[in-house]
């Protein structure tokens, strides 16, 4: 196996989360009725044109990307969730904020080591209200304010790859 030493590649990426306050229907049809909040959170390329339904490219990150990993908060029932191929999402309700860990594994062909980021799950906006200090709104005003988005924009670089994932890499 040969490396081309002296190159670097990288392909962009996007991770973060959207989230939406659940409608009281929804609330009363759920197990944990304390839940306020459905999200998705997410890794993405940058690469392509975002379409109307998503943000960033949803399909193509799988032929580089093995497993995306998302550890979730330990108050989610099995809290390590594993997804094998794009999109490389999770989704789920919930009522609260806390720091997803995103692990990225790479197809056996590229050699390289599995990468980690760190995304706080955003759930409710800022608002300017009365008091003039930036604060969280009650539901039912961010309800109407829309979906929340969270999306952080990063490269993921290779150094001296080896002939064969650059090949797979190049030819997309
Ligand atoms: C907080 N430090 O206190 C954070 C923890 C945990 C969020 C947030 C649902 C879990 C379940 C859930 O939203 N956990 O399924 O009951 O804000």
């Amino acid at each position: 196996r040969v490396r081309v030493r002296g190159l670097s590649i990288f392909r962009p990426v996007i991770y973060g989360n959207t989230a939406v306050v659940l409608t009281e229907k929804e609330r009363e049809s759920l197990p944990h009725q304390d839940h306020t909040h459905r999200w998705t959170v997410a890794v993405r390329s940058a690469a392509s044109a975002p379409d109307s339904e998503t943000v960033g490219g949803a399909d193509d990150l799988g032929y580089f990307i093995k497993r995306v990993t998302f550890k979730l908060h330990d108050t989610y029932a099995n809290p390590t969730r594993n997804v094998d191929k794009a999109p490389f999402e999770v989704s789920e309700t919930g009522w609260g904020e806390f720091e997803v860990q995103i692990r990225i594994n790479f197809v056996a062909e590229s050699g390289e080591k599995a990468i980690t980021f760190y995304h706080h799950l955003k759930l409710h906006p800022w608002t300017v209200l009365g008091s003039g200090e930036p604060e969280n709104p009650p539901l039912d005003v961010a309800a109407k304010m829309g979906p929340v988005h969270s999306w952080q924009y990063d490269e993921i670089v290779f150094n001296d790859p080896f002939q064969s994932f650059l090949n797979i890499l190049t030819a997309h």
